[in-house]
This record gives C-alpha cells, structure tokens and sequence, in this order.
C-alpha cells in the first residue's frame, strides 16, 4: 500500500477507487467496499428528486461486460443520512442534474459529509439529464463552475460516445475541476433473437467491463494530452496490468466497477498485484507512454 495519496484534491488510501453506481447505493455497502481495500469510493449518482429508475430487465451479461439502463434510480436528498458515518472515510458524492442551478443544489446538501463530488453528465441513457449536458461544452462548464462554488474538489465524469472528448474535458478544467474522470458507460443494446425484443426494459443502455478497457484507454490518452489536470481512468479494467496500463496512458488513479460485481475482493487482488515488491512505483509512470 501506497499509504495516504492525494488525486484531484481527495485524499486516497491507494489509487483504486470503487466506480460510481456499483455498490454504491448504501452507506453500509460503501463502507464494506473501503474495509475490503479500496482506497476510496464514489456513490451511486444522486440527483434534484427521488428516482425509480428504468423498468427491467436493467442489468445483463454480455460477452464482455455488463450492459445496463438502471435509469439513475435514487433517493435524492435521504442519501444524506446514508454517508453520514462515513464523513471521515474518502467518499466522493456522484451528482446528475438537468442545469447548473440542479447540480449545485444536490451538492450542497452533501456539502458537510462529502470530501469531493463527481459530477456525472455522461450517463447514455437518461433523457434531459447525462450525456445531454455532457455533450455540450458549455453547459459543462457552467454545472462544473457551480458546484465548484461550495469550495471542495469537483471531478467530472466524461461519456466516451462524443467525436472528441477533449473538448468536453477541457471545458471541464476550464470551469475549475480537480480532475476528470474517463469514461461512463458506451451506448450499447442487444437484442434478444428468441423474444424478438431487446434485452434490456428502456431497449438501449450502457456497455461497461473488459470490452470497453481499450476504449477508456484511449480517452485517457487523449485527455491526458489535452488538459493540465488529473485524469483518473474508469472503464473495464479488472486486473493490475490494467492499472498500469491506465496509468501510462495518463491516469493518476482508476475506478472499478464491473470487475467488483463479479468479485468484491478485486481491489485486494489489484493491490496485490500493484504494490507488491517487484510492483511499480505509479506516480512514476503516469503518461510514461507518451514519451515512448
Ligand atoms: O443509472 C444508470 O442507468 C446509469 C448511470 Br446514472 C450512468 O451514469 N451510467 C450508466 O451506465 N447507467
């Protein structure tokens, strides 16, 4: 173990975070995936009024990774109560809001309990809300400049399905982000030949886990060349090549999501792996590649 990190203005205990969404609904969950060794988490993304999200089926298996369409189900405002006993632990509080005025809102009341918020506005599936706003380089800026107002770190988390993302992250740095997360989820469906229907409820949805690795790879990579502040890799990576893989594309840090719900114990499997003797130092090579 690294001992105490500092990434995008949150203090870590390692370099692997849990990703938004996954496990991230209760206070208590959050919790077990910090005692099971990651080195921070981030909550299931909370917005302006309480959400049920899409009907089913939300989640299925497919070759490669998971594909959903949760629909960002959540109990705005009661999730407070959920982090409470968690305000000396490093959560990082995921917020959606259809404008500025929303955004800011939501934060505010994870203001005390919150060492930092991810703002989402990448999700591929939720009209009004996600990656509407994060397509647009403005409304990025602008959700971006009013949650920074309550004065902790704000990240944002960026949708791979855009033509070039460093627009979008340079939008992002430009509104006083502390770091950019990459990516959600790529717009994905499958459709059932049996049913004649598609898998999943709301038909479309977002494809995560190993089939999505290289894709996330490369909008490291290119942020990384675009932008000045830190940039943390989400995106299929399971093992602790993939960590070191991420990190010299550029990332300071990674988030897991898919590899966790096959296995809790992922994140004791990666540090393994990382910070064992032979393990590298990763601050020392972050962007390495790009000097290659
Ligand atoms: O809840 C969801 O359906 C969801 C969200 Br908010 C998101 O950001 N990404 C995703 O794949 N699903």
């Amino acid at each position: 173990q690294p001992g105490e990190i500092t990434v995008g203005g949150v203090a870590l205990h390692n370099h692997l975070l849990l990703a938004a969404g996954v496990l991230g609904t209760t206070g208590a969950s959050l919790g077990r995936m910090l005692r099971l060794g990651a080195g921070g988490v981030v909550t299931k993304s909370i917005g302006p009024e309480p959400n049920p999200g899409h009907h089913g089926p939300c989640l299925v298996r497919t070759e490669g990774g998971l594909l959903n369409a949760m629909g960002l189900p959540n109990p705005s405002k009661e999730f407070v109560g959920e982090i409470e006993p968690l305000k000396d632990d490093p959560v990082v509080v995921s917020i959606y809001g259809k404008d500025p005025e929303d955004f800011k809102e939501v934060a505010g009341w994870f203001a005390e309990t919150a060492r930092g918020f991810e703002l989402n506005v990448s999700c591929p599936h939720a009209a009004g809300y996600g990656a509407a706003i994060g397509t647009d380089p403005e409304m990025v800026l602008e959700c971006t400049r009013a949650v920074a107002s309550h004065g902790l770190p704000v990240w944002v988390k960026l949708t791979p399905n855009v033509t070039d993302i460093t627009t979008i992250g340079l939008a992002a740095e430009k509104g006083g982000a502390s770091a950019i997360v990459a990516v959600n989820t790529v717009r994905a469906m499958r459709i059932s030949t049996e049913l004649r229907r598609p898998v999943l409820g709301y038909r479309s949805g977002g494809l995560s886990g190993k089939a999505i690795f290289p894709v996330a790879v490369k909008c490291v990579w290119d942020l990384y060349e675009a932008c000045s502040i830190p940039i943390i890799g989400c995106g299929g990576v399971s093992t602790a090549n993939d960590v070191v893989e991420m990190m010299m594309a550029g990332a300071q840090a990674v988030e897991v999501g898919s590899a966790v719900v096959d296995d809790v114990r992922v994140f004791e499997q990666i540090a393994r792996g990382l910070y064992s003797g032979d393990g590298v130092a990763a601050e020392e090579i972050v962007g390495v590649a790009h000097h290659a």
